[in-house]
């Protein structure tokens, strides 16, 4: 019997929650490309419909692809029980879509991926949930911030863009301290559970864009979430089943299964990767501003460095330029390896314009209260060798440097 609490993370992202062998067969589970399932009987389908008997019944709620991923990534995160979902805003939708009624509330940090500041400035107040902003940066700010109306506190472990590094600890402590009940929802897509695993550290809950590096290879749209048993027993039959439909393909929880078995050997190289091109990224005279929590002038590196595992800072690096915002542009479209496009996580090095692709939902001015500037870019630094990506990007910033002589 495997015991995957006596096994190690890389021993565990490969074998954990693999389904029960059953004599010769194949190593990686098939792909169960099936919508439904027979019944033996109309008593066994009755039985299953009413959750007396357990089995499979249609694939939106579940299917063996997507249970091996989710149980894989739950034993990952240390968290009793997950699910995988259509994408990473399936995932958020079906949790919130399950936990809130009209007249909750939600405290959350001010800087998040764009869909998901939409989601809570335009989505969820539609339907009389209100959100308060505050930056998780002051733990007491976000204390004072919970009413007896709020139901859940939000934030990502590290913020897109700009990788503002968050106590998920001390948050947690001061929230239930505020209202036990509270359940404080953690968005670990950027760190993931190689990194950071915010349940151990008393997060409730903890959502993934598995599109990013849970998958790693830039091929599936994905999500997933982590919690309690009880959690995931009520966001299946509502949150999935009715408000949302956003199950996850069985290709793609296949895929995503696979890309599992190698987390961490690409973390470690992301990171290393990335660590490099942020350090050559701070001396360069064209560069304003570096964003990584593996440097030490990063306002929350000394937090990063105890509540990040396996000595890694991640891989995405957000930098601003020394100049204007046509400038920027132009840097951007010269770049030769790096690769115009949105998403992260990927074997490819991207690199994206926040300001204008995925942070557009934040008004000029919201923008500039969180610090997200017309020059910003970000990077997620891929697995290529990390020299050509440092030279593909002096060649542009040296560029820069030549026309101001
Ligand atoms: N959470 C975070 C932190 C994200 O960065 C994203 C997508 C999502 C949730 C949503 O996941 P999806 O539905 O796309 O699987 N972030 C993207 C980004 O930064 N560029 O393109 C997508």
């Amino acid at each position: 019997m495997y015991d995957s609490d006596k096994m190690g993370f890389s021993t565990n992202q490969i074998h954990a929650a693999r389904p029960e062998k059953v004599g010769p067969g194949p190593l990686a589970t098939p792909i169960y490309q099936t919508s439904t399932y027979i019944f033996d009987s109309t008593r066994q389908g009755a039985a299953r419909f009413a959750l007396e008997e357990p089995g499979y019944i249609y694939t939106r709620l579940h299917n063996p692809n997507a249970d091996e991923a989710a149980a894989r990534i739950a034993c990952l995160e240390g968290g009793e029980a997950g699910m995988i979902t259509a994408s990473g805003m399936g995932a958020i939708t079906a949790t919130l879509w399950t936990i809130l009624r009209s007249g909750d509330h939600i405290v959350s940090d001010r800087t998040l991926y764009g869909c998901t500041y939409a989601l809570f400035t335009e989505g969820l107040p539609r339907f009389g949930v209100e959100v308060t902003f505050v930056d998780f940066s002051d733990v007491e700010a976000v204390r004072r911030a919970v009413r007896p109306e709020t139901k859940v506190v939000y934030c990502e472990t590290a913020t897109n863009p700009d990788l503002k590094v968050v106590d998920i600890a001390a948050i947690a402590k001061a929230v239930h301290e505020a209202k036990p009940d509270v359940l404080y929802m953690v968005d670990n897509t950027f760190t993931t559970p190689y990194l950071v695993r915010p349940l151990k550290l008393g997060a409730d809950i903890v959502v993934h864009s598995a599109t990013k590096y849970l998958n790693g290879h830039g091929d599936v749209i994905a999500g997933a979430i982590i919690t309690r048993q009880e959690l995931i027993d009520r966001i299946i039959p509502c949150g999935l089943k009715y408000m949302t439909g956003c199950a996850a393909a069985p290709f793609d929880s296949f895929l995503i299964t696979r890309g599992l078995k190698t987390l961490d050997i690409r973390m470690d190289r992301h990171c290393a990767n990335a660590m490099k091109v942020a350090k050559f990224l701070e001396g360069h005279p064209a560069v304003r501003h570096v964003c990584y929590p593996g440097l030490e002038h990063h306002p929350q590196h000394a937090l990063a460095a105890r509540m990040y595992e396996h000595g890694g800072f991640g891989g995405v690096v957000s930098f601003e330029l020394d100049c204007d915002r046509a400038r920027t542009a132009q840097f951007v479209d010269n770049l030769q390896l790096c690769t115009l496009a949105v998403s992260l996580g990927d074997a490819f090095t991207l690199i994206e314009h926040p300001a204008s692709m995925t942070h557009n939902t934040y008004t000029v001015e919201e923008l500039a209260k969180i610090g997200i500037g017309e020059s910003l870019l970000r990077l997620s630094v891929g697995l290529e060798d990390p020299d050509d990506i440092i030279a593909d990007l002096k060649a542009g910033l040296d560029k820069i440097e030549e026309e101001k002589q």
